[in-house]
């Protein structure tokens, strides 16, 4: 066992193996095991500080690993059941994610990416610079993203202070955003959109045959902008008539950036029972125009799906 103990202090050490010496006069009596055990004690109290941080750094380790396990599941599984499932953490879905945590409903967020934020961080064209309309002063203050004046009823700002506010924002309100996982199909039950279908992200991109898991929720909403992919999932797959002139997905029209921010509000509503949409999604459904880098329409599609959805949960 000492020799064990010898050892390990040696290797952790990295050098080689230290030869401890026997007493040179050994001769096999009492008085010179005595004077062995003590030259070999004396060695392993040289290592004991080695032996000790060796001891914590691998209970360090346990540790690390274990407090990101442990939260990570707490989380998920707090998140089973949620009054709201969100795909998609773009402008609209932050927003309504807010107001509705605000509002003192479990919601839960699913992002493909692996950085929330959808189509802020990019400002127009990579200029990381954002354009609002000022009649949404009150949600910037409530997100406490900073500001400038641009004139003419705009106010302007930095796109990495917007993306990162409203998921600060949210994030703190209550909201858990689960990002690099993907809604890959809806739970669709007794003619009522039910819940999520998700997935790792990567696991999807590598191609895997991985099965999902499933999230419930008392409503659900399609955050995920240009494609609303969950809108296209309820009529082409599920084959849900939704609340559009041709109760299917009307397409996205090209820019025209008044009628755009205007429809992208028109258009946020329910689909049908259980499914709501906001932001681009909404546009996509209903056919609105496209509006480019402005996005006081998000942030009031945000607003608006959230008081919606609070009318029609129990
Ligand atoms: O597109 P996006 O930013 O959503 P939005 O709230 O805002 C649109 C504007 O950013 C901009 C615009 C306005 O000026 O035209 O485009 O409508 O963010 C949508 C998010 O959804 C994610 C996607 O990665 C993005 O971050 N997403 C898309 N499909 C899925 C998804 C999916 N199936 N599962 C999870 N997340």
């Amino acid at each position: 066992m000492l020799f064990s103990i010898w050892l390990g202090c040696s290797l952790y050490e990295g050098a080689e193996i230290i030869p401890i010496e026997p007493d040179p006069d050994n001769t096999g009596g009492r008085e010179s095991i005595a004077l062995n055990t003590g030259r070999y004690l004396k060695q392993i109290l040289k290592y004991k500080n080695l032996l000790f941080l060796y001891t914590k750094e691998e209970k360090m380790e346990e540790k690390i690993t274990k407090t990101i396990i442990q939260g990570y599941f707490e989380k998920l599984s707090d998140c089973l059941h949620v009054d709201v499932a969100i795909a998609g953490a773009g402008p609209s879905g932050l927003v309504a994610a807010f107001d509705l945590a605000k509002a003192g409903k479990k919601v839960a967020v699913f992002e493909r990416k692996l950085a929330p934020g959808g189509g802020v961080w990019g400002g127009g064209m990579l200029f990381n610079e954002v354009v609002v309309q000022e009649d949404v002063i009150p949600i910037l203050k409530d997100f406490c993203i900073n500001y400038r004046d641009a004139g003419d009823g705009y106010l302007a700002m930095d796109s990495v202070e917007f993306a990162s506010g409203l998921i600060y924002g949210a994030c703190h309100a209550g909201v858990r955003i689960f990002n690099a996982v993907s809604v890959e199909d809806i739970v669709f039950k007794g003619n009522k959109v039910s819940g999520v279908v998700i997935l790792w992200t990567p696991v999807g991109l590598a191609g895997m045959h991985v099965d999902p898991l499933v999230i419930t929720a008392k409503a659900v909403l399609d955050g995920t902008g240009h494609p609303s992919e969950i809108a296209v999932l309820a009529t082409k797959k599920a084959g849900i008539k939704i609340d559009t002139k041709t109760g299917g997905i009307m397409g996205e029209k090209p820019m025209w950036v008044e009628s755009g921010e205007a429809s992208t509000i028109e258009n946020t509503k329910r689909l049908c029972p259980g499914l709501y949409a906001s932001g681009m999604a909404a546009n996509n459904v209903s056919g609105g125009f496209r509006m480019g880098p402005i996005f006081g329409g998000m942030l009031k599609s945000g607003k608006k799906i959230a008081r919606i959805i609070l009318e029609d949960l129990p």
